[in-house]
């Protein structure tokens, strides 16, 4: 007999897969730096919108606080093929510091303390499906993770989720960042398995 109940089966087939192609699951949450860890400490810090026409929108660590906050919890997917399910955090939605910010751009390059960059449309960080994200499972981000405050945009894999994040460039062009000029995929989409370019 070829049919297997679904009592059988532990889960029922009904289910929605919850893991992308080619990924595993971990309960960890291992640590992935291209460099040392910077230390950026909130004095001082700042995050810098700057749109195509070189206007630029900053905020201080304070007004970071001060705006409306979310407490996401989303799965996060890894290039090297580690999944973490219902990750919680804390930070502000990129619709929020994207609202006031005058621009036509389609296209964003992150900047990182540190000088990691990464490239993705602007559409992706709108819509409620991107955040400046400074607490991680209810407590400040720590500094491995990217803290003060990282970029998170769980849909995409996370090399595209910017630690230590400074600021984005909104720009008319494409342009690719740190693991995209290394051969890693323009886009980055864990369920289209988009790990390197020609994917
Ligand atoms: N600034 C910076 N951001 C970064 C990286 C990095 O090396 N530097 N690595 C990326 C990669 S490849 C991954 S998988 C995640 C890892 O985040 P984690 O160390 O919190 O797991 O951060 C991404 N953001
Ligand atoms: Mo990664």
């Amino acid at each position: 007999m070829g049919i297997v109940s679904p009592g059988f089966q532990g889960r029922p087939r009904s289910a929605a897969p919850a893991l992308p192609p080619g990924q595993y699951l971990t309960p960890d949450f291992p640590v992935l730096s291209a460099g040392p860890t910077p230390r950026v400490p909130t004095d001082g810090w700042e995050f810098v919108v700057t749109a195509e026409d070189g206007t630029e929108r900053r905020w201080t660590w304070a007004e970071l606080m001060a705006l409306p906050q979310e407490t996401p919890t989303v799965d996060i997917h890894c290039v090297t093929r580690w999944s973490k399910l219902g990750t919680s955090w804390q930070g502000v939605s990129l619709d929020t510091l994207l609202a006031g910010v005058d621009t036509t751009a389609r296209y964003a390059l992150v900047h990182s303390y540190g000088g990691y960059t990464t490239n993705l449309p602007l559409a992706d960080l709108r819509d409620g499906r991107a955040w400046v994200a400074h607490g991680y499972d209810g407590r400040p981000l720590a500094a491995e993770h990217g803290g003060p405050a990282r970029l998170l945009v769980p849909h995409l894999y996370f090399w595209k989720s910017a630690k230590w994040v400074r600021g984005i460039r909104l720009l008319a062009d494409d342009r690719p960042g740190f693991w995209e000029t290394a051969g890693y995929h323009d886009y980055g989409d864990p369920w289209r398995e988009q790990r390197y370019q020609g994917d």
